[in-house]
């Protein structure tokens, strides 16, 4: 079955939407296999986002994200990277579609209250990030 890596972020977490967003991530079909609640260092958000260093929103975005505690998880269902993207919606919620959680909840391109891997092989990547092995076991139900 395919997993996917959520984080929800310091502004979901600060919006009190953490029960809304996983209620909505459960209809939509999607199983936890994996969560927490963690506050990344500036350090940790910067290694999480390293693709994106150099960018202009790089120091924006790693201080956002080390502002407060997130909740990483990992999701599973099948086509999750790709049907999760669709749940959540576009990176900037103004662009993204009705009925989507960002478009529902989110402020803005920086603060958009959840974040979902971009595609399998980066969901792997980043479920270790965050989860060990024996956390990211395979199920036994
Ligand atoms: P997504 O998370 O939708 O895949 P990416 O990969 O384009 O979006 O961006 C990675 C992260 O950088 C996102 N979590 C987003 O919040 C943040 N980000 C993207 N563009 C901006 C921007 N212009 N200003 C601030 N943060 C941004």
């Amino acid at each position: 079955m395919e997993r996917t890596l959520a984080i929800l972020k310091p502004d979901c977490v600060r919006k009190a939407l953490v029960g809304e967003v996983i209620r909505r991530i459960q209809e939509a079909g999607f199983v936890l296999r994996a969560l927490r609640m963690q506050r990344l260092t500036r350090k940790e958000a910067e290694g999480f986002y390293a693709v994106h260093q150099g960018r202009p929103f790089f120091d924006e975005l790693t201080a956002f994200m080390s502002s407060g505690p997130c909740v990483p998880m990992v999701l599973e269902k099948e086509n999750a990277v790709e049907d999760f993207r669709a749940l959540i919606g576009a990176t900037d919620p103004a662009e993204a579609a009705e009925g989507t959680i960002r478009r529902a909840f989110a402020d803005d391109k920086g603060q958009n209250i959840v974040h979902g891997s971009d595609s399998v092989a980066n969901a792997a990547i980043e479920a270790a990030y965050f989860f060990c092995a024996r956390e990211l076991a395979p199920a036994r139900d």
